[in-house]
């Protein structure tokens, strides 16, 4: 009788153990010395036995027995032959490591090794056996979002934070999109940062920390590919959450004056399919202030093509496609988007590249105010999920007053 009892009490213990170490996380990388951080999700434990690391078939480094992790607690670890320009590195709980159930967590970096990424993938724990996480330069770190699993919640970190909570203060960067003129390019932001550093680009969001990130990147799906442009980093919206949750953006508020037509322009490229089908697609839209801001209109991304849209404040709800999408060929590729908005004849036009534009008519509402409005990235709604890159936004706005000053000087 005492034996079956005492048997219970270490099988929950032994369950409870298992439990908490599966709330161990890699959270910050470092390839180049080998320093590995490692976060605990969940409350205090401390490790009953060695729970190994694994990169590239090398299972020598452990996270010793009898390493206490307080609740929420972060501690480094220093790892043996951790190769610093490609490599697989994941948690395990305990050997034997071919079997996915004893990975805990981990990513790859660099390029597609000989490793665990394919076993990992087929566990739902990594996006695939040749998926990357991008290589961070000489005094950069790798460090994860705090949610998911893919490539996508890797980035390099200009700022590292080795031992300690990754931290960012809101606000610190001047904004550069204002009346008449514009363009945030995002080159003056630290790479890993998130938008919010720049002034009055706030972030509104309800999802679980991590879900819904828009940060400061050098890459192109997950490679250092540069594009073909004067640029080097731009922003990687990145939302992962497709429940009916706050997930949106937007930059400051563009004074007119008087009512003025208007372009904003913008790179983007789409990095994973958007959704297929559903009324929730991610929009960057233009919001005018109606009361609070309300959208008027915008540019959707739906899995088979590029759309115009007419929405809320704006008149009419239509949309319209301006270019086709093929997933995966169009996946990582730059597009320019041009959205002109004129007000005497009443339309939205919206072209990619430089071809031939098309256009849907447009009402605003008699209570919204044609000279207050902003440029805003929705990702709102049951389904609405995607990843994209975003550079380069600017604003012209066409003040007839600026016209006729300037007909009167020649
Ligand atoms: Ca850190
Ligand atoms: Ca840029
Ligand atoms: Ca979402």
């Amino acid at each position: 009788m005492r034996r079956t009892g005492l048997a219970l009490t270490l099988l929950g213990g032994t369950v409870a153990a298992q439990a908490q170490v599966d709330n161990l996380r890699i959270t910050e990388v470092d390839p180049a010395t080998g320093e590995v951080e490692v976060t605990n999700i969940g409350d205090e434990f401390t490790t009953s036995v060695n729970r190994p690391f694994c990169h590239r078939f090398v299972y020598q480094n452990n996270i010793p027995a009898n390493t206490l992790f307080g609740a929420g607690g972060i501690q480094t670890f220093s790892l043996n032959n951790l190769d610093p320009a490609a490599s697989d590195l994941w948690i395990y709980r305990s050997s034997p490591f071919g079997s996915a159930a004893n990975l805990i967590q981990g990513l790859q970096y660099g390029a597609p090794v000989t490793g665990r990424a394919g076993l990992a993938s087929g566990d739902d724990k990594w996006s695939g056996a040749d998926s990357v996480a991008p290589m961070p330069p000489s005094g950069m770190t790798l460090s994860w979002d705090g949610f998911g699993n893919t490539a996508f919640d890797w980035y390099v970190d200009e700022t590292p934070s080795l031992g300690s909570a990754e931290t960012e203060t809101p606000g610190t960067i001047p904004p550069s999109t204002a009346f008449p003129a514009g363009v945030q390019d995002f080159e003056s932001l630290l790479l890993g940062d998130t938008v919010s550093v720049i002034q009055n680009w706030p972030v509104v969001d309800s999802s679980p920390p991590g879900a819904f990130t828009i940060r400061t990147v050098s890459d192109v799906l997950g490679t250092t590919t540069p594009r073909s442009m004067d640029s080097s980093q731009w922003l990687r919206i990145h939302d992962a959450d497709p429940d009916d949750v706050q997930n949106r953006f937007y930059g400051p508020t563009i004074e007119a004056v008087v009512e003025s037509n208007y372009e904003w322009r913008f790179f983007n490229a789409v990095e994973a399919p958007p959704p297929a089908s559903g009324d929730n697609y991610p929009r960057y839209t233009i919001q005018h202030v109606d009361g609070g801001f309300a959208n008027t209109w915008g540019i959707e991304y739906r899995n088979d093509g590029v759309y115009l849209v007419v929405i809320g404040s704006g008149g009419t709800p239509a949309s319209t496609l301006i270019q086709a999408s093929t997933y995966p060929d169009d996946l990582g590729v730059w597009q320019e988007v041009s959205l002109i908005v004129d007000f005497g004849m009443d339309t939205v036009s919206a072209s990619i590249d430089g071809q031939t534009p098309v256009s849907l008519p447009i009402n605003l509402a008699a209570t919204a105010d044609a000279t207050r409005f902003r440029f805003c990235y929705r990702g709102e709604g049951v389904g609405n999920v995607g990843t994209f890159l975003l550079d380069d936004v600017s604003v012209a706005v066409d003040d007839p007053r600026l016209i006729f000053a300037n007909g009167f000087e020649e």
